[in-house]
């Protein structure tokens, strides 16, 4: 039967990954806009930098963050700082939108009551990627990690408890979620190559936003 709703593409079902892992596709969407209109003003306070790594490299990945700690490597490790060390001012306040998002998504996948302190947000250019890693630097791994994806699609490389485990590939479109936690928190991930494009909102790039709970 038809109805006057036939024209709005219906957001597909959620997808789970793997225990505890969920991908809720386009759940973002409607949201898109003025999240990216956020990372500017963020990025306004706390630019986006390429930081060193411990062992003398440098992260192809730009990066940046906000809330009351946002994750930072160094030639000393890894770790959540209260300040920018590029400013050393305290990162910008994590939006208020952010927040609302992220919690929205991990009571979808089942995780009630979530509330990030700290958000990382990665900008990929074109050819850029993230090889294959855990995270692990946050307190309390009973607590997940809600991803949002913005601009340039990518392919996800989610793998296992162990490094060489087998590897899904899942492709990450503009306004997906990634909602990990559980038996999962621990598992490795990547991001493959960011294919050459050019995404109405965000231009020549993909963002990413990881929000957490670090503290
Ligand atoms: C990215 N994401 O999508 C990289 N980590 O650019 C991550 O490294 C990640 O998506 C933890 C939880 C979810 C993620
Ligand atoms: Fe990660």
């Amino acid at each position: 039967m038809a109805d006057l709703f036939d024209h709005v593409p219906s957001p597909q079902a959620p997808r789970v990954l793997a225990p505890g892992a969920w991908l809720l596709p386009g759940a973002a969407l409607e949201q898109a806009p003025a999240l990216f209109r956020l990372i500017g003003e963020i990025a306004a306070a706390a630019p986006f930098r390429h930081m060193r790594t411990p062992g003398g490299g440098q992260m192809s990945v730009a990066m940046t963050g906000c809330g009351d700690r946002s994750w930072v490597t160094d030639g000393k490790g890894y770790r959540y700082s209260p300040t920018d060390p590029q400013t050393g001012a305290p990162w910008p306040s994590l939006p208020h939108l952010f927040h609302d998002v992220a919690s929205r998504a991990a009571a979808e996948a089942g995780f009630a009551g979530f509330t990030p302190d700290s958000c990382l947000i990665n900008r990929y250019a074109p050819g850029i990627r993230m090889g294959l890693h855990q995270d692990r630097d946050e307190r309390d791994f009973t607590q997940p990690i809600v991803s949002i994806s913005l601009g340039l699609p990518a392919m996800f490389l989610f793998g296992g408890p162990r490094r060489a485990d087998p590897v899904q590939r899942i492709g990450l479109n503009h306004g997906d979620i990634l909602v990990w936690g559980g038996p999962a928190r621990l598992f490795h991930h990547g991001i493959g190559p960011v294919r050459d494009g050019e995404h109405p909102l965000t231009g020549p790039f993909r963002f990413n936003l990881t929000l957490r709970r670090a503290c």
